[in-house]
């Protein structure tokens, strides 16, 4: 409470009980019961990246905490502020292998930005007051606090503290001047720049910073898969997303760029491509809060170590306005000659749902996705303007995220429609959620673009490996998601045609509950423009060339 929070997603068992006894009476913490814990640390994930706030959520010790693990770890690898609270054995019987025991903290070593075993409740107090403020201060990332039984029931007098005094941990958030100065030249200097933006601008809030100096000092922008809506799709300045799934434009303005300003990025191989041949003219500025993304896979020649807000709102005060006609001349025609595409046959297209959903959503509207071809497909075709508007497991890539993450999403922001979209084989990965939705009433909309496929994996297998479709094939055993839905008392939808489409979102968005839609969409379609792994970003294949 003393740290804000209002929801904690979890699930109990026998070590945690002290803590759901107390959660018995309290009415300002609300709790919600997802149906693996699992999907508990996905949710408090989606509600933290909706809401800007620390994701709450707790397990209990052995199987309750390591199925926390993949949650864990999902939002260690987008950076996400999280605090997982797990019970552990008593204190005397931790190294025993007592029953349900599991050495979390051990386990969540490195997929946590820190993490704690509590071994007197005096501590407590400091321990918590440390969690949340590592979990979202400097790059942000879950802490994991682990809790043995006999802590729990134990009484303390110890206090509150006001502030965290920790001397190892200071985050450096201004950037160097001097640094600023010579970046704010070489950008004055340069005749096509490219700014390359990445989730850090949400995490720092730095949208607004970001749009100013971009229009200040007439620089293109393209975002990462993370750092989706963090700059306006529909803005005359924006190139939308890069990498191996990116816009030909985007692409071709990162390989002829002469400057590349990184900006809360960390050039991830799916963004880069080939490394040698990652913006072979350019020079490169990259500003992130932490120093230990800085040069890690491409050479930086200057790197500044602070948080985006404020680096950007000084480089918008020290360079000049430009106009760089030429460039943008050169990016117009780029954009005018390789739009993002897909052939019209008549079949249900999973190009054109998505499509039909920003049209009819624009606005106030949180889109969740789950992985594969689905994700991209939510990437690409719908336009994001916002900040937190697009929710996507990006580095790890968890199959499964995308549902309990839009009914964080949707808890964080009641007010927002909050659809996820989704595959077949990722929504069976959390299907049990239905309960979860049912239960709460909690009315997110689920579209799955259902191909019968691992889609992604069966993509790459056609393109990469003489169509040898190699254990991929979901449809046999594919249950009725329409009857799935409807065994938990959900709402299901089946869209078999692209006619049908648009009545079902409707029907869906004006339900007040929760519906799923099963889209019946055409099985083989692949995602493009595709940078095969490993081929430089300007080598991109399309459908017509394979
Ligand atoms: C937990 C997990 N297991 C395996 C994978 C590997 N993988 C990436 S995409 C993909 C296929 C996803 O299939 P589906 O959810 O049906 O979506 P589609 O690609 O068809 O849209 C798989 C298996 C993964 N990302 N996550």
């Amino acid at each position: 409470m003393k740290e804000g929070v209002d929801t904690i997603f979890g699930y109990p068992g026998g070590a945690v009980i002290p803590m759901y006894d107390a959660l018995y009476e309290t009415k300002q913490i609300k709790h919600i019961l997802t149906r693996h814990e699992q999907a508990a640390a996905h949710a408090a994930d989606g509600y933290a990246r909706a809401t800007g706030k620390v994701g709450v959520c707790m397990a209990t010790s052995g199987p309750g905490a390591t199925n926390l693990v993949t949650g864990i770890a999902t939002a260690y690898m987008d950076s996400i502020p999280l605090v997982a609270f797990t019970g552990q054995v008593p204190t005397h019987m931790i190294g025993n292998d007592a029953f349900q025991e599991a050495n979390i903290t051990g386990i969540t070593y490195s997929i946590t930005k820190h993490n704690y075993l509590v071994k007197n409740v005096d501590e407590l107090p400091r321990v918590l007051k440390e969690a949340f403020y590592i979990a979202k201060s400097d790059r942000p990332g879950p802490v994991l606090i682990d809790l043995p039984k006999d802590v729990l029931v134990s009484e303390s007098t110890a206090a509150y503290p006001q502030e965290v005094k920790m001397r190892s941990y200071r985050p450096h958030y201004k950037g160097n001047p001097r640094q600023i100065e010579r970046a704010a030249k070489l950008i004055d200097k340069s005749k096509k720049p490219v700014i390359y933006a990445g989730g850090g601008i949400i995490s720092s809030g730095a949208s607004r910073e970001l749009i100013d100096f971009a229009h200040h000092s007439h620089v293109p922008v393209t975002t990462t898969l993370m750092g989706l809506g963090a700059f306006p799709e529909n803005d005359s300045l924006s190139l939308q997303m890069l990498g191996m799934h990116g816009t030909r434009y985007a692409n071709y303005a990162v390989s002829e760029t002469d400057l590349i300003i990184a900006v809360g990025a960390r050039f991830d191989d799916r963004i880069t491509g080939k490394i040698s041949e990652f913006a072979p003219k350019a020079a490169i500025i990259h500003i992130d809060i932490d120093p230990t993304t800085i040069s890690k896979s491409v050479r930086v020649d200057i790197p500044i170590v602070g948080d985006a807000k404020t680096v950007l709102l000084r480089l918008t005060a020290l360079t000049k306005t430009k106009k760089r006609e030429d460039w943008f001349k050169k990016i117009n025609q780029w954009k005018e000659k390789y739009p993002l595409r897909y052939e019209k046959d008549g079949s249900l297209k999973p190009q054109f749902v998505v499509e039909k959903i920003y049209e009819l959503t624009k606005g106030e509207t949180i889109i969740v996705t789950e992985v594969g071809q689905n994700q991209m497909w939510a990437a690409q075709f719908y336009c994001y303007t916002r900040p937190r508007s697009f929710i996507s497991s990006g580095g790890l890539g968890t199959m499964g995220y995308g549902f309990p993450a839009a009914i964080g999403a949707k808890i964080g922001c009641p007010d927002k429609t909050v659809f996820d979209i989704a595959g077949d084989g990722s929504f069976q990965m959390n299907i049990q959620e239905l309960a979860t939705v049912a239960n709460y009433q909690i009315p997110v909309k689920v579209a799955i673009l259902n191909n019968g496929y691992l889609g992604m994996v069966r993509q790459w297998q056609q393109l990469f490996h003489h169509s040898r479709y190699s254990q991929v094939d979901l449809s046999r055993g594919c249950p009725d998601f329409v009857k799935v839905a409807q065994a938990y008392g959900v709402e299901g939808i089946k869209i078999e045609k692209e006619e049908e489409v648009e009545p079902a979102l409707k029907k869906a968005i004006s339900i007040p509950g929760p519906v799923i839609m099963d889209f019946r969409v055409a099985r083989e379609e692949n995602v493009y423009p595709m940078v095969p792994a490993g081929a430089p970003l300007n080598e991109m294949i399309e459908e017509r060339l394979v």
